[in-house]
């Protein structure tokens, strides 16, 4: 890594610091300031403390067995996560609400632990009616209702292993996944609502189905209704309702193994397939319940809501299975951030013309929400619809919020901090991966100062680095490339089916260490700075530049709202910066006017020049109307890298129409994650 590239951890940290408070920290979950040097002394024995919380039906003989670059934890141990998630709150929380649910049109429910468990049980008899054996492989298609959680936890409980695919996927994807891990049931829904329309899951499912020969049966929960027009086939099609109405209570659970797998999750790589990630039962438990206590503070008293959708691993680890491991109260929204409660009920005209951008705002009012978990891209939307939004609203019941899946930027976090937790709420800005399970770098909210836009500290036990490219540590204050330097319990234990591919892409690059992939830089005072993926990092004139300490700069400027910036081959530097950026509504750029626009693309390249250096001042500034995002709301940088190198558009110029980029996202390729 360069030496003299332009100094981010300066520009960066700014001076502000921003402590926890008093009271928040005297009520916290952990308040012990030694524990990292406490979990560093012993590591394994630290977390063999954590998983000794958990209810195991067999004790552990072995903690850890490292074979690298295979992990095996708490050997020898039997447990089951359904029975952690739900039998062992039934004494002391069985009435307590397990989750409350709120559809797009406004319908509402709340399931208490003893009905959750009651589900689960049954649903496991359902599973095992239909021939469904520990080891099978299912695959869920649903949508956001409790369901999900339903068949997620039923697939524990008898030890089948869950794949679980984004509802927004397309039958394509549905299909490959499905056909990779082999599943033999595919769990779905007849549609959901989504900006007031129905998404089509079972017309999709019947598509992907169509070629996938291991499928024998797919279950069909009614969420739509007469409106959503499905057809059943019969004899592989089967209603949930119908199945559940004569399945029977009991289900005693079955025992699994630590190491038994527990769920398969795909995310797609740079190249090639997706990667589908195996997680195994006693280890992903471990770290989901201990990241959840301690990350999220999380208590019986709370309401917390992770808006992270069930397809993703955020809403495994952090909707589902870490916060019902600590017998907490989820929230679950089904719809979009920008559609109302609709008068009317299901179905009606009302919903389908409902716009309301304030719709978080005014669920987090009404349910008295009170830990609020979701990403920078929603973040930077709501920052451009306006703070009057979040202003109409009484959000005083929020008192910890968080951030995840992508760098967040000073800006939104500052953004963050004042509109949504008007200064009182800690800011935990979680770094992790599908492939980590569990959150790795956050501050922990009672303990660490928070400087906007770092992750601040590896979580006790993780052992995390930043090395230049041949693998040396490199000194404080210098960009590298993250590391993780210790197995943790919650890591992935191989890619399905390939693992080949999972020592190449994870181990072979620095043998003996984790490569996640992404820059980082180190702070003299120990604060993670997460820089973006390393295919991020430009090297312009030689120097490491990246993307994300462009981004931040445009978004200082008053007139940006969200900024995407990649690096296009240059014949002489190698590559220079291209940004693309979204101006805020209410500044008052004449959009057809190109003159209007030609200025300002001009104001912001000299903005970004004197506040970074010349070396990091755009060669283009292109206006959009929108930014191309996956599914998950990560920019799709190749889109961008693609228009900027000519391949899509031929010259850039005729970038002048700022709806165009929004337009070729589709085209271009509706399944990255
Ligand atoms: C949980 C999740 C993983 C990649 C990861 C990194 C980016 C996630 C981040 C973050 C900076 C954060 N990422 N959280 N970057 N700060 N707080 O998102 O998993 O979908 O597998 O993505 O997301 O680049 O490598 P996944």
């Amino acid at each position: 890594m360069s030496l003299d590239s332009p100094s981010l951890g300066e520009e960066w940290q700014q001076d502000k610091s921003f402590a926890p408070s008093l009271a928040f920290s005297q009520q916290a979950n952990i308040q012990d300031v030694d524990i990292y040097a406490k979990a560093e002394a012993d590591s394994e024995g630290y977390w063999a403390d954590w998983a000794n919380q958990l209810e195991w039906s067999k004790p552990w003989d072995t903690i850890l067995k490292w074979n690298p670059p295979h992990a095996k934890w708490f050997l020898g141990g039997q447990l089951n996560v359904s029975v952690n998630c739900l039998d062992r709150q039934l004494a002391q929380r069985g009435d307590n609400r397990a989750i409350v649910w709120e559809g797009e049109p406004g319908d509402q429910r709340t399931i208490t632990f003893n009905e959750l468990a009651h589900e689960v049980r049954k649903f496991s008899n359902v599973l095992k009616s239909l021939g469904i054996q520990k080891g099978d492989r299912v695959t869920l298609y649903m949508p956001m209702v409790p369901e999900a959680a339903v068949a997620m936890l039923a697939c524990t409980r008898i030890g089948a292993v869950h794949s679980v695919v984004f509802g927004g996927f397309s039958a394509d994807s549905l299909k490959e996944r499905t056909i990779d891990c082999g599943s033999k049931l595919i769990i779905t829904a007849d549609g959901f609502w989504r900006r007031g329309k129905i998404v089509p899951l079972k017309h999709t499912t019947d598509e992907a189905v169509a070629d996938c020969p291991t499928v024998t049966n797919v279950v069909v929960l009614k969420r739509i209704g007469e409106a959503a027009g499905i057809s059943m086939n019969e004899g592989r099609d089967l209603w949930w309702h119908d199945l559940m109405e004569t399945a029977s209570d009991d289900f005693p659970a079955e025992p699994m193994d630590s190491e038994d797998p527990l769920f398969i999750l795909y995310t797609s790589g740079s190249t090639g397939k997706p990667k589908g990630i195996l997680h195994s039962t006693g280890g992903y438990l471990t770290g989901v319940y201990a990241t959840t206590k301690w990350i999220f503070d999380i208590k019986d008293s709370d309401l917390y809501w992770c808006t992270a959708d069930i397809g993703w691993v955020t809403g495994h680890s952090y909707v589902v299975y870490g916060p019902l491991a600590n017998g907490a109260t989820v929230f679950m929204y089904e719809g979009s951030p920008d559609w109302g409660v609709s008068d009317g009920g299901i179905g009606k005209v009302s919903h389908a013309q409902n716009t309301d951008r304030a719709r978080f705002w005014e669920m987090i009012e009404r349910h008295k929400i009170t830990i609020l978990y979701t990403a920078p891209t929603l973040i930077r939307t709501c920052m451009k619809w306006g703070a009057e939004l979040p202003a109409s609203r009484d959000l005083s019941s929020l008192r910890l919020l968080g951030s995840v899946g992508e760098p967040i930027n000073p800006e939104a976090w500052l953004w963050y901090n004042e509109h949504i937790g008007k200064g009182n709420c800690p800011i935990v800005d979680t770094w992790w991966q599908t492939e980590t399970g569990a959150i790795m770098i956050s501050p922990l909210p009672g303990i660490t100062s928070t400087r906007p836009a770092s992750a601040t500290r590896p979580f006790p036990g993780i052992v995390a680095d930043v090395v230049d490219e041949k693998g040396v540590s490199v000194p404080d204050g210098k960009k590298g490339i993250l590391v993780i330097r210790k197995p943790w319990p919650s890591m992935l234990r191989t890619l399905w089916g390939n693992d080949e591919r999972y020592k190449q892409v994870y181990w072979s690059k620095f043998p003996g260490l984790y490569f996640p992939g992404d820059g980082a830089l180190r702070d003299k005072d120990g604060n993670f700075w997460l820089l973006g993926r390393v295919d991020d990092i430009m090297l312009v004139a030689g120097h490491n530049i990246s993307t994300m300490e462009i981004e931040s700069a445009l978004v200082e400027h008053p007139a940006v709202a969200e900024a995407a910036v990649i690096g296009r081959e240059h014949d002489v530097k190698g590559q220079a910066p291209v940004a693309f950026v979204i101006i805020r509504e209410g500044h008052g750029l004449d959009s057809s006017n190109k003159e209007s626009i030609a200025a300002l693309s001009a104001e912001l390249k000299e903005f970004v020049g004197k506040k970074l250096g010349p070396i990091c001042r755009p060669e283009d500034v292109i206006i959009t109307a929108d930014l191309p995002k996956t599914r998950s709301g990560k920019i799709m940088r190749r889109l961008l890298r693609d228009i900027a190198e000519g391949r899509l558009l031929g010259d850039t110029t005729t970038l002048a129409d700022p709806a165009i980029v929004a337009s070729l996202k589709d085209k271009y390729t509706s399944d990255e994650s």
